[in-house]
């Protein structure tokens, strides 16, 4: 059986921890996080073992896999780093799956992706590395997302859709079929997204418009 480590203990994690502790993928060694308050705590009774610094030390131990606990909410760049680090250690990224996640037999998932409770995969759809389709979300046929995209609950990314990575569609948006969301763009929790989105750029409202935001 796999040996995995948990990197990040917050809100993202507790979800995670129900996964891993129903399917049992693989045993949990423990979380990391960088938050020394943290320490000697845990989650559903995983223990917060301690900071980053000791992901290279758990292969000794046994570890061969992570999973980055962090969800992001709008910015994918610190679970970019974090899967990044965990590769770095010589780790596996596993791919988790909640049983009533439905993903189909012609779908491709990268490495490390997360499928969270009542999300759907539809045919032919490719996810990148590290993509999350948050509780609920529906990615549909044919769709390419990105490393790192997180797709938050409730989404509707429509067919044929492509999303650059480390892109966020926000809880419950709908992005109409065949269009192209921006690498790093963010999609506003309950946009209606009628035209392309350009790199980085953040959008909003219905139908969606582009907001300046200091990032
Ligand atoms: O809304 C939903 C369904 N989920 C949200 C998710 C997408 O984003 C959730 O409600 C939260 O808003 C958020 O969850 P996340 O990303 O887990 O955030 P938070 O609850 O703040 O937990 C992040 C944890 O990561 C904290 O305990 C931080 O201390 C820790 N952390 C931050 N940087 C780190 C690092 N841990 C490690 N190991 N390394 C770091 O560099």
């Amino acid at each position: 059986m796999r040996r995995c480590v948990i990197i990040g203990g917050g809100g993202h994690c507790r979800v995670v921890v129900d996964i891993l502790l129903s399917e049992r993928p693989a045993e949990i060694a423990g979380i990391l996080d960088s938050d020394k308050s943290r320490w000697g705590g845990d989650v559903y009774g995983v223990p917060i073992i301690g900071g980053d610094d000791r992901l290279r030390g758990l292969t000794a131990q046994g570890v061969d896999s992570f999973v980055v606990g962090v969800g992001g909410a709008g910015d994918n760049r610190l679970r970019q780093r974090l899967f990044e680090l965990g590769l770095l250690a010589g780790l596996i990224p596993l791919t988790i799956r909640h049983p009533t996640a439905v993903v189909s037999r012609y779908a491709s998932l990268g490495a490390g992706v997360h499928i969270f409770p009542g999300a759907v995969v539809n045919a032919g759809a490719q996810l990148g590395d590290d993509v999350i389709v948050n509780s609920g979300a529906i990615v549909e046929h044919d769709c390419r997302i990105g490393n790192h995209v997180h797709i938050a609950p409730g989404a509707i990314v429509l067919a044929g859709v492509e999303v650059g990575g480390l892109a966020h569609i926000g809880a419950g948006a709908v992005v109409r079929q065949g269009l192209r969301v921006g690498a790093g763009a963010v999609v506003g929790a309950g946009a209606v997204v009628i035209h392309d989105v350009p790199d980085t750029m953040v959008v909003v409202g219905v139908p969606a418009a582009p907001i300046q935001v200091s990032r």
